[in-house]
């Protein structure tokens, strides 16, 4: 099995990935999408992924899937052990719920390209940029919290690591890199450090990835 994961070190969706699949005891090789430079959106990755966004995963036959919560659920479907999703459906219902506050609420309003796009197009200063980006993690972890703090054990749902986790985890290294605190998010920050400890989230960390910039 040789599988290829187009990644970003520093990137939430890709980040999301990594865990997964380190959870789920998949190797990968590593190709690594310079974001800053562009890469991105050059033809050759876009042949890999039209829509010009990591991540991507390449699979044996050639086959590339796309979006994260996607290759997530995909993994899950094929690679059942160990579960990155409760069994019970209304709880499999609240993993989502606390994935998608993450993925679909918070994260496409501070991506890269949003980023550039209210600096270079509508001409925001950084100190705008950085305030936007703030707003939006705290709006999404202010609604997170308290499902953390009511469902959570050693990770946001119950003491296994799941698909939320995949998830919080990226987002809370954006949280700490834009200046967002975690002091009025106890729930969330008790899984962080519990996941800093565990070494499929220890590997992925974007200072652990070939491509991580970290001088
Ligand atoms: N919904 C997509 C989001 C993918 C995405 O936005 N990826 C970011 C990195 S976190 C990206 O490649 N951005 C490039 C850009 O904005 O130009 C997913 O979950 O995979």
């Amino acid at each position: 099995m040789t599988w290829t994961l187009h990644s970003a070190w520093r990137a939430g969706a890709p980040y999301r990935v990594r865990i997964g699949l380190n959870l789920k005891g998949c190797a990968y090789d590593y190709a690594a999408v310079d974001l800053i430079r562009g890469d991105q959106r050059e033809p050759a990755y876009r042949a890999v992924n039209p829509q010009g966004l990591t991540p991507a995963l390449t699979l044996d036959d050639r086959t590339v899937l796309a979006q994260s919560l996607a290759i997530l659920e995909w993994l899950e479907e094929t690679v059942p052990e160990p579960a990155i999703l409760p069994a019970a459906p209304l709880d499999r219902a609240m993993v989502r719920r606390m994935a998608g506050i993450v993925a679909c609420d918070i994260h496409p309003l501070n991506n890269t390209r949003v980023g550039r796009y209210l600096q270079l197009e509508m001409g925001r200063s950084q100190e705008d940029y950085v305030a936007w980006m703030k707003h939006w993690i705290a709006e999404g972890f202010d609604a997170l919290e308290p499902l953390v703090a009511r469902h959570g054990g050693r990770f946001s749902f119950g003491d296994r690591p799941t698909i939320a986790d995949c998830c919080l985890i990226p987002q809370v290294y954006g949280a700490e890199r834009w200046g967002v605190g975690l002091a009025p998010y106890p729930a969330i920050a008790g899984v962080a450090a519990r996941a800093a400890e565990h070494p499929a989230f220890a590997a992925a960390h974007p200072d652990r990835q070939p491509d991580a910039v970290t001088a």
